[in-house]
């Protein structure tokens, strides 16, 4: 952006490089290689995204945006609050579009790990919406977050869309819920996008697509590592593969070396033998009712959901269930 409008504030709480590294060497030092994946977003990581959220296959952008325009403005009633709207992760601007025009709330505060498409995204919206604070926020939200003094007034809704509360494991997803509860008021509601239990044929091509999308969202890890931490993974020499796990409810997806191969990052070393994987993403999936259970485990009540008619996609209403002694609505 060439000249960001008068609405628009960027906050710069960005991880510094240092966790990059050091997140990476820790992950490939234990038995079983894992990395979060948070770090596929970087600038070219947010683009295959993008890509992959059109490719046929992958059906929950498609799907959520759908229920979007369909329930948005019973949702926005259901969210009541026209103070301050967060949306953690904000991928898609097209969803949240949907969610301001119902919503009309006074500020809109993305919280975005990827510092050029949150710029992007953002600045955009600020420029379309000439009446809407628009407050971005380049941070990790699944670590605590210290919000910006002019933030704390306003009555707060947030919007967690895409399913990205998937990527958790049950204990983390839980312990995300909980902070984001904090972020709101006493009256304050969560509309969360969850992607629903189905026929694992439909997970599997959705995480396989036939062009090959997904496949080099997943190997750009392996560029970004290389580039950003001066390291010597052959490209090559690392498949793409996913699938659904059944017994733990998640598609998950690894990086497989197809023959042995030793890695440099930074005066480490790290070996991989034939068939060895580096585990680079969880995606859960939920019933309906599982996903409101792990809500109320962090203190989330429901008061509403909405699925598409294939029951592909959900999204739930969520707000702090009355504590004991607390001032809930
Ligand atoms: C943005 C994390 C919800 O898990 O479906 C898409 C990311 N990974 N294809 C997902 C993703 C592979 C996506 N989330």
């Amino acid at each position: 952006m060439n000249n960001p409008p008068a609405n628009f504030h960027f906050h710069d709480l960005q991880p510094a490089a240092a966790d990059f590294r050091a997140d990476v060497i820790a992950g490939l030092s234990r038995a079983r290689k894992s990395l979060s994946p948070k770090f596929f977003y970087d600038n070219r990581g947010s683009q295959l995204f993008d890509a992959i959220t059109r490719v046929p296959e992958y059906y929950p952008t498609r799907t959520e945006i759908g229920l979007l325009q369909r329930h948005g403005p019973e949702m926005a009633e259901r969210l009541g609050n026209d103070g301050l709207l967060f949306e953690l992760g904000s991928g898609s601007d097209i969803k949240i579009r949907v969610l301001l025009n119902a919503l009309r709330p006074r500020i809109y505060t993305p919280i975005d790990i990827s510092h050029a498409h949150l710029r992007q995204a953002a600045g955009a919206i600020a420029e379309d919406h000439p009446q809407l604070e628009v407050h971005a926020i380049c941070a990790d939200y699944s670590r605590p977050l210290d919000l910006p003094a002019a933030l704390k007034r306003e009555q707060r809704a947030a919007f967690f869309p895409g399913s990205s509360i998937g990527n958790f494991d049950p204990v983390q997803a839980r312990d995300l819920l909980r902070r984001i509860a904090a972020l709101l008021d006493p009256g304050g509601s969560l509309l969360v996008g969850v992607d629903l239990k189905k026929d694992p044929a439909l997970l599997h091509a959705a995480y396989n697509d036939r062009a090959g999308v997904t496949a080099e969202f997943n190997l750009n890890l392996l560029t970004r590592i290389n580039r950003e931490l001066d390291a010597d993974f052959d490209l090559a020499a690392f498949r793409h593969q996913a699938f659904y796990n059944e017994t733990l409810g998640r598609v998950e997806m690894h990086l497989v070396a197809a023959t042995a191969q030793r890695v440099h990052i930074n005066g480490h070393s790290f070996s991989f033998q034939a068939g060895e994987s580096l585990h680079t993403e969880n995606s859960y999936k939920f019933s309906v009712e599982e996903f409101q259970t792990l809500a109320a485990a962090a203190g989330l009540a429901s008061v509403g959901v909405w699925q598409d008619d294939d029951a592909l996609f959900s999204i739930h209403c969520l707000r702090p269930a009355q504590r004991p002694g607390g001032h809930g609505k």
